[in-house]
Formats: structure tokens, sequence, C-alpha cells
């Protein structure tokens, strides 16, 4: 029996903010799995930031898509048929082929999982996936805060960021996150305990904000967001302070370079160490941050939220929304 499949291609490549002409929506009819395959529909997949850095034609970590291919991404999905050992029918698996409602591929692309709660299987692709490993490696090698110390966040209400502040908050220290609406900022003060938040939309001068914010100075930066806000970050930080450099979410769609904050020579005077780091070099952390988040999940002491966009035909407008904000948490597509 044949089965159809919807995916989306990237046909063109965007100079700044992609828009629905760059994508298109295409019907295929997939094979039957063969000898090691497996067939798998997707429940739900990922849209991410990093995505737009595989739409420009020079990628420096990951080969930029291809055009007029099926894009790709962290997805959740149940085996519909399988030809292989080790995989049947129903096995719930994680795969990287988002952008596609079901798909054929090799046994050996997929990995199957037991979700700690089968009612919340996307917090697979988000606290308890690559989004939130992202933070747990980012805080614990690159920030290494410590107890009392004042931790500054952006994009903080975030997929990566709101785990940040969380697991932060575990260690006791000061947190101060940045978002750029009220109702972020209310989440992160009342569920999750976060110290102050800041929105810099509508602060006023950032580096005047994060100061008062962040009295004690700033520790640990982590770094999502870039520009303005890297700027104010090392205007307040201590000596010997660390920025995790994540991503700098609001260069991704400039057409052209954007320019540098203008006091990069703080580094020097403050001593201060900026460490860039790509989530999927740091595999050798996957247990440690599965178990300890599972188990903070379950028990209530890392709270996630999501904001899940229904069917693959909306898809391209959930991740064209995580460059506005209209994501509050993590970006789901249900399909
Ligand atoms: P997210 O925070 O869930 O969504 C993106 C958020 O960024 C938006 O909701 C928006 O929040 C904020 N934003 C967008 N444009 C902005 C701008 N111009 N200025 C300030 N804020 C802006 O996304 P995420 O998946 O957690 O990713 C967060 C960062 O981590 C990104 O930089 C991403 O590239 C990076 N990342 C890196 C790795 C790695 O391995 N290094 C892995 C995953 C993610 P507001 O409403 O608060 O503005
Ligand atoms: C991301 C932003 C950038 C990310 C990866 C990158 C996994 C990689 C950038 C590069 O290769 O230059 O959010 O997430």
């Amino acid at each position: 029996m044949s089965t159809k499949a919807r995916q989306i291609h990237l046909v063109s490549r965007p100079a700044g903010m992609p828009t629905h002409e760059h994508f298109e929506t295409v019907e295929v009819e997939l094979p039957a799995p063969g000898d090691g395959q497996v067939l798998v529909k997707n429940h739900y997949m990922s849209v991410d930031p990093y995505m737009r850095g595989r739409m420009r034609a020079q990628g420096v970590y990951a080969e930029p898509y291809a055009l007029k291919q099926p894009m790709y991404g962290g997805a959740v999905g149940e085996v519909l048929e399988s030809n292989a050992a080790g995989l049947q029918a129903g096995d719930i698996v994680l795969n990287g082929a988002a952008w596609q409602d079901n798909f054929v591929a090799d046994a050996s692309t997929v990995s199957k999982f037991t979700p700690f709660d089968p009612e919340r299987l996307s917090l697979y692709l988000g606290t308890l996936g690559m989004p939130g490993m992202t933070a747990y490696v980012g805080l614990f090698k690159f920030g290494e805060p410590k107890e009392g110390e004042t931790v500054f966040v952006s994009a903080a209400s975030g997929a990566v960021g709101a785990n940040v502040c969380q697991i932060a908050k575990r260690l006791g220290c000061r947190v101060v996150g940045s978002v750029g609406s009220d109702a972020k900022a209310q989440w992160l003060l009342d569920e999750c305990g976060v110290d102050a938040v800041i929105n810099y939309k509508t602060c006023g001068d950032l580096t005047e904000a994060l100061a008062a914010a962040a009295p004690n100075g700033v520790d640990v930066y982590f770094e999502n967001v870039g520009g303005e806000h890297l700027q104010a970050a090392l205007n307040v930080m201590n000596p010997f302070g660390r920025i995790a450099a994540c991503g700098m979410i609001a260069s991704y769609n400039n057409a052209e370079p954007a320019p540098g904050p203008n006091n990069l020579m703080l580094i020097v005077g403050k001593k201060v160490r900026i460490n860039g780091f790509i989530v999927f070099d740091h595999n050798d952390m996957r247990e440690q941050f599965l178990s300890d988040m599972e188990a903070w999940v379950a028990e209530g002491k890392i709270k996630t939220k999501e904001t899940v966009v229904e069917g693959l035909d909306n898809a391209v407008d959930a991740f064209l929304a995580l460059f506005s904000g209209d994501n509050f948490g993590k970006m789901i597509v249900k399909l």
C-alpha cells in the first residue's frame, strides 16, 4: 500500500525576512519501506531559529538546506510500518524529518524513546529536547554560574531561555531576564521564580534598565539575541564574567551585517570570557541532561510553556513567528 506525504520545500534563498514565496508545499507518494526502513507519521515538528541559517547558501557549522527538497529538523513521530529489526508499529521516535507529515527512512535515522508522559510528546522538542539541552549545556559548561551570582538571560521566556532561567534559579543564582512582552515577563516572575525581568521594547535605555535590575552586576550572560543586548550585558558585566554565546537572533534576517556593539574593548579590562557553542557537539551531557530535566519537569520544578500551531500548512507562519516574538515558550507545530 502506498502512502502520501506532504512536505515543505525551500524553493529560493531569502535575503532578509523570509516570506511564503520562499517555500512550497509538495505532495509525494512514498515508497513502501525497504529492508531496514520504517514508515513514520510525525505528530509534532519543531521550528527553530537555526533553520534560518540553513536557508543561506553558506552555512558555518551545518549544510544549507537544498533547494526544492524538503527542509528538515527535529520531529516526534510514530512508526506506522517497520521493515527493521528493533522497531515496530506504534513505537514513538525522535527524528530529523520535520517539515513532512509522513516519511520513509532508514531505521538508523530515527531513535525510539520512552516518553516520561505519552500525553506530552512535544516536550521532547522543547524542554526535554534540543532547546532544553542547549540551556543545560550552555549554562553548566560555559556559563558556570555559582550560587549567589547574577545570571542575565535574553529571549528569556523562549524555548532555550526559560530553561536557562529556571536551571539558574535552581542553582541559587539571581536571575534577570529580558523579553519582548509584559505577559512573558509576568510568567517568568510568577511561575518561574525569576528575580527581575526587563521588557526590552518598553524599558528605554537597555544598559540602565539592566543595571537597575542587576544591582550587583552580571556574572553570567546567556546570549540569545545579540546587538544591543550584548552591548548592555558587557556594560554591566562584572570582572571575570562569562558569556555563553548561544545565538544572536536579532541579526538572523539581516540582509547586510549590522554594526557591532561599540564596547567590545570591555572584554579586555573586565577579563570576560566569551564561549560560542553548538549543542550538537555536547552529546556527552545528554544522559545527565535527560535524567535531570525529566525529573525536574515531572516534579513540577521546571515549568514548561508552549505555543502549539496546528497543521503543516501553518508551519511556515510558526517559523516566522520566532522572529517577531509571537511564540510564547517553545514553538511547536502539531501535525
Ligand atoms: P525562542 O526564544 O523560543 O524564540 C525566539 C525568541 O527570540 C522570540 O520569541 C523573541 O522573544 C526573541 N526575538 C526574536 N527577534 C528578536 C529581536 N530582534 N530582538 C530581541 N529578541 C528577539 O527561540 P529558541 O529556540 O529558544 O532560541 C533562542 C536562541 O538560542 C536563538 O538565538 C537560537 O539561535 C539559539 N540556539 C542556539 C543553539 C546552539 O546550539 N547554540 C541551540 C538552540 C537555540 P521576545 O518576545 O522576548 O522578543
Ligand atoms: C542555532 C543558531 C545557530 C543553532 C545552531 C546555529 C542548533 C549554528 C550556526 C552556524 O552553523 O553558524 O540556534 O541551533
